[in-house]
């Protein structure tokens, strides 16, 4: 079946509060869809189809639309029922303004919680994220063991005089985009 068939398509992360307001909006309006987890590949094919580099991402009707935000207002558009948002513009305002306050300040601190504990213990993470570095141009190496001790991994950021105090705040930029949310294992 071709990618932008007429079932709507979505490219996400199992563990992300973005990606899963994604799969609860399809499911609260009960659109068939199909869903496919990526892994590594999403830096390719998320670049290839909307030049940026977050799940989640719809393809429907041939378009590719990112940013679960942007991904419910595409949903309610065109399936209008059973409505997201209160019909009343006020309360539709403030919807969307909670809507962004649990995106931006609530979710990335409980998923630290939950998730940063276990992510620290898992060598694959950390393979995954020195992958999701390098395709940010870092050159950063995940060390396990037994350079570590079994069961743990680290990332070795090796800095050095050539490097600018900008190559510091891109590679911190990078290091929270990816640490604050993204499950790629
Ligand atoms: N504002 C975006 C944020 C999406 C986002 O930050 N996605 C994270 C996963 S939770 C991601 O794909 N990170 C991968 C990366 O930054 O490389 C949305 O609401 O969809």
């Amino acid at each position: 079946m071709p990618s932008d068939s007429a079932i709507p398509l979505l490219w996400h992360f199992p563990v992300s509060h973005f990606n899963e307001k994604a799969r609860w909006g399809l499911d609260w309006k009960g659109i068939p869809h199909r869903r496919k987890a990526l892994f590594l590949d999403y830096v390719p094919r998320a670049f290839f189809r909307t030049r940026q580099l977050r799940l989640p991402i719809l393809i429907i009707g041939g378009k590719a639309v990112a940013d679960s935000t942007r991904i419910l207002a595409t949903l309610e558009e065109r399936w209008p029922d059973p409505p997201l948002y209160p019909a009343d513009p006020e309360l539709r305002d403030q919807a969307l303004a909670l809507e962004d306050f649990f995106d931006e300040e609530v979710g990335h601190p409980v998923r630290t919680l939950l998730l940063g504990d276990l992510w620290r213990r898992d060598p694959a993470r950390a393979i995954a994220m020195s992958g999701a570095l390098e395709a940010r141009g870092f050159l950063i190496t995940a060390i396990r063991p037994p350079t570590v001790p079994e069961g743990t991994a680290r990332l070795r950021i090796t800095l050095t005089a050539a490097h600018e105090a900008s190559d510091i705040d891109h590679l911190l930029e990078a290091l929270a985009s990816i640490t604050r949310c993204q499950e790629p294992i």
